[in-house]
C-alpha cells in the first residue's frame, strides 16, 4: 500500500519500478581504443574535434533518425491513382535526411579529398564507425558510393563519368548521388559468372541498352549504378563466363512522363533485417547505358568496387559490436540484480568483457586495412602492402561478419528480456548484422578469394602475411607482461607456415575445404599481432596488455589442428554428405 491508503497495484497503477533504459552517449568520446589509435597514427587536432563533434550529433540527434528508418520501412508505389505505371520507392524523411547529413559530413568526400594524405581513409572509417549503427542503414548506399567512385577513378574520370564522380564525391547535399551495385540475379550471387543473363545491346551511338532481371539491388532510390552485362555479338550471341561480362554504368532516372527509364521495379524484398533500406528486383527493359571496362573484364573490374564495400562491411560489423558493448556496459550501471549492479557481478563483467576483447580485436584489423588502402592510394604502398591489403580484405570481412553476429547476439542477452524487445531498437541490431556475412560475398566464397589470391600471387601474398606480423611482434621482445601472448602467436604462425607447406604437397581439393579455418586462422593470428602491437605502444593502457593476452588465449590457428586431425582428407566430402543427409 502507498501512503494515503491507495493500492499499490490498481486501476492505471502498475507498480512504482521502472527500470532505466541504456543511453547512448557520444560514440566517439565513449571509445578509449579508437581515441588511442587516432592519438597514435592521426593526431590532428582537426580529425578529434570532427569527430567529436559528429559524435554529439549521433548521439544527440542522429540515432532518432535511424529509428525512423526502422519503424517507417520503404513501400512500393506502383501505381498512381489514374493507374499509370510510377514505381515510386517512397522513403521516410529521415532516410533522406540521412543523404543529406552524409554529403555534408564528407562521408564519401573525406576519402577521395585526402586532405590527411596516406590516413584519409582512416579519418573516413572512423566517422563511419561512429555512424553506422545510428544510420538507418544509410552506410549501405555510401557504401556502394564509394566504391562506384573508386571504380570511376581506377578507369579513370573522364565522360561519361565525370559529372558522377564529381557528384558521388561532393559535399554538397543537392549535387550529392549515391550509386548502386547490381550483380546478383536469380541464378547466382555467388557465381555471378554463370548466373548473369542480362544482355547489353549496342546502339549506334556507342552507349547500350541494358535487357534482364537483377534479382537483389540494395538502396534502389540510387541515382545511377554500376552492373554486368553481357554484350552481344551482330548475331545476338553472347560469350558464356566471366569472359562474357563487362561492367556498365547507367543513370536512374525518369522520363518526361515521371517513368523510369529502362527499368520495373518488380517488388520489394520483405527481409529479416535491413528493413530501413528498399531492397527491390529490377526488370531492366532497354535501361540506357554505358559500357566502362573493356570487353569480357566486366568482373575484374567491379572488384574495386567489391575492395571498398567489403571494408564498409567490416567498419559495420566492428561497429555493430562496439555499440552493442556501449549499450551493454552503460546498462549494467543501471540494472540491479540480486541486490548488486550488473557492473558488480564479476561473471556479467567477465562476458562483457569477452565481447570487448573480440570488438577490439575487430577494430585494429579493420583500421589496419583502412591503413593499407589509404596507403595503395597515395602511392606509398610497397609490393607487401599491396599484398596484405589483397589478402587482408576478404579476410576482415569474412571474420567481421561472424563476429559481429556472435557479439550482438550476447549483447542482446546481456540487456535480459529487454534485448528480445522490438521497440527498444536492440533486436534491429542482430536482424541488421546477420546480413554480414552474406552481402558482398559469403564466408564461403571470400574464403576461396583467399585462396584465390595466394594462387595468384605465387607465393608472394602469404610471404608478406608472414613478414609482416613477425614485425607487429618485433616491440614486444622485451615485454615480459606481453609474453605468453606473443610465444601463441608466434607457435601458431610456425603451425600456418607447417600448414601451407604440407597443403602444397596435398591434391587439389584440400585446400578448397582447408579454406575456411584458414581464412579464420589468418584473422586471428594477424589480430592477435595488431593488439600486441597496440599493446606496446608508449602511451598504451594495462587494458590494452589484457586484451592481447586475452585474445591470443583462444586457437589461434584453426587451420593446423584441424590439418593434424585428416579433416580435410579427400575421404571427408563423403563422410560430410553422408552425415548432412543421413
Ligand atoms: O551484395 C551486394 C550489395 C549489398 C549492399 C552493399 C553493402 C555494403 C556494405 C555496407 C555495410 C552496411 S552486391 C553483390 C556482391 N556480390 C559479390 O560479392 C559476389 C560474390 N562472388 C565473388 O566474389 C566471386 O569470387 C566473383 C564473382 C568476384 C568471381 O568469381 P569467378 O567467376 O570465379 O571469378 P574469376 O574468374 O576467378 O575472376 C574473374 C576476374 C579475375 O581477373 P582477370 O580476369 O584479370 O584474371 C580475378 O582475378 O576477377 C578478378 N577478381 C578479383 N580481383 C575476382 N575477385 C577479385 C577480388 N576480390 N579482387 C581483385
Ligand atoms: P548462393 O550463391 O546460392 O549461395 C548459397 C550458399 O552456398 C552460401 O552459403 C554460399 O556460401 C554457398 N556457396 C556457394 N558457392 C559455394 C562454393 N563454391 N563453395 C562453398 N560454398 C558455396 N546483390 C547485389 O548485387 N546488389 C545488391 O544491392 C544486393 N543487396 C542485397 C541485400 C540483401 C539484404 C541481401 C540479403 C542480399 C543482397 N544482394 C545484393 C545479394 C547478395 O550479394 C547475394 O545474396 C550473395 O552474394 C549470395 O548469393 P546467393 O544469394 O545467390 O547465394
Amino acid at each position: 500500500w502507498e501512503a494515503g491508503g491507495f493500492p499499490l497495484f490498481s486501476g492505471s497503477k502498475i507498480g512504482s519500478f521502472f527500470q532505466e533504459k541504456p543511453v547512448l552517449k557520444n560514440p566517439f568520446l565513449e571509445d578509449a581504443l579508437l581515441r588511442a589509435y587516432l592519438r597514435r597514427h592521426l593526431p590532428e587536432e582537426s580529425v578529434s574535434s570532427d569527430l567529436r563533434a559528429f559524435g554529439e550529433r549521433v548521439a544527440n540527434e542522429v540515432d532518432g533518425w535511424g529509428r525512423e528508418c526502422e519503424v517507417t520501412p520503404p513501400r512500393l508505389v506502383h501505381f498512381d491513382p489514374w493507374g499509370r505505371r510510377v514505381d515510386h520507392i517512397v522513403t521516410s524523411s529521415a532516410w533522406k535526411r540521412m543523404k543529406d547529413l552524409s554529403a555534408e559530413e564528407g562521408l564519401v568526400a573525406i576519402g577521395y579529398e585526402r586532405a590527411y594524405g596516406e590516413w584519409s581513409r582512416v579519418y573516413q572509417m572512423s566517422k563511419l564507425f561512429i555512424f553506422s549503427p545510428s544510420s538507418g542503414l544509410y552506410t549501405c548506399p555510401l557504401a556502394m558510393t564509394d566504391g562506384a567512385a573508386k571504380v570511376i577513378q581506377s578507369i579513370g574520370v573522364s565522360w561519361p563519368v565525370d559529372e558522377a564522380y564529381s557528384r558521388l564525391t561532393t559535399r554538397q547535399p543537392e549535387r550529392f548521388w549515391t550509386s548502386g551495385q547490381w550483380m546478383t540475379e536469380r541464378q547466382g550471387g555467388s557465381d555471378v559468372a554463370s548466373g548473369t543473363e542480362t544482355v547489353a545491346v549496342s546502339q549506334s551511338d556507342g552507349s547500350y541498352k541494358l535487357h534482364g532481371f537483377k534479382w537483389f539491388t540494395s538502396a534502389t532510390d540510387a541515382d545511377m549504378t554500376l552492373t554486368l552485362a553481357r554484350t552481344q555479338d551482330q548475331t545476338g550471341a553472347t560469350t558464356p563466363g566471366s569472359r562474357g561480362l563487362s561492367l556498365f554504368y547507367a543513370e536512374v532516372c525518369r522520363d518526361e512522363d515521371g517513368l523510369l527509364k529502362g527499368i520495373e521495379v518488380q517488388r520489394l524484398k520483405d527481409k529479416l533485417g535491413t528493413r530501413q533500406m528498399p531492397t527491390a528486383e529490377l526488370l531492366l527493359d532497354g535501361l540506357p547505358a554505358h559500357k566502362l571496362s573493356a570487353e569480357g573484364k566486366g568482373v575484374a573490374s567491379i572488384a574495386n568496387m567489391l575492395t571498398i564495400t567489403r571494408i564498409h562491411n567490416s567498419i559495420s560489423a566492428a561497429s555493430g559490436m562496439r555499440r552493442v558493448v556501449q549499450l551493454a556496459r552503460d546498462y549494467a550501471t543501471r540494472r540491479t540484480a540480486f541486490g548488486k549492479l550488473l557492473k558488480d557481478h564479476p561473471l556479467h563483467m567477465q562476458t562483457l568483457a569477452r565481447m570487448e576483447v573480440e570488438t577490439r580485436g575487430a577494430f585494429l584489423l579493420v583500421m589496419d586495412v583502412c591503413r593499407l588502402l589509404g596507403k595503395e592510394e597515395c602511392g606509398l604502398a610497397s609490393q607487401l602492402d599491396t599484398h596484405l591489403l589483397r589478402l587482408l580484405t576478404p579476410v576482415v570481412k569474412l571474420y567481421t561478419g561472424k563476429q559481429a553476429v556472435a557479439v550482438v547476439s550476447e549483447g542482446l542477452e546481456s540487456f535480459g528480456g529487454q534485448g528480445y524487445i522490438e521497440d527498444t531498437g536492440l533486436p534491429a541490431m542482430l536482424r541488421d548484422v546477420q546480413v554480414l556475412s552474406i552481402w558482398e560475398g559469403t564466408t564461403n566464397i571470400l574464403s576461396l578469394d583467399v585462396l584465390r589470391c595466394v594462387a595468384r600471387s605465387s607465393g608472394m601474398v602469404l610471404h608478406a602475411y608472414f613478414s609482416h606480423t613477425k614485425s607487429l611482434l618485433s616491440g614486444a621482445s622485451s615485454v615480459s607482461s606481453l609474453a605468453p601472448a606473443v610465444k601463441a602467436v608466434e607457435a601458431a604462425l610456425s603451425e600456418l607456415k607447417d600448414f601451407v607447406q604440407v597443403a602444397a604437397t596435398r591434391p587439389p581439393g584440400y585446400l578448397e575445404l582447408a579454406a575456411r579455418d584458414l581464412a579464420f586462422s589468418l584473422a586471428r593470428i594477424y589480430t592477435g599481432a595488431l593488439l600486441i602491437d597496440h599493446a606496446c605502444w608508449k602511451e598504451a593502457s594495462p587494458s590494452d596488455t589484457y586484451a592481447a593476452l586475452r585474445w591470443c588465449e583462444q586457437a589461434l590457428c584453426p587451420v593446423g589442428t584441424k590439418e593434424k586431425r585428416g579433416c580435410y582428407d579427400p575421404n571427408t566430402p563423403p563422410l560430410d554428405a553422408a552425415l548432412v543427409y543421413e
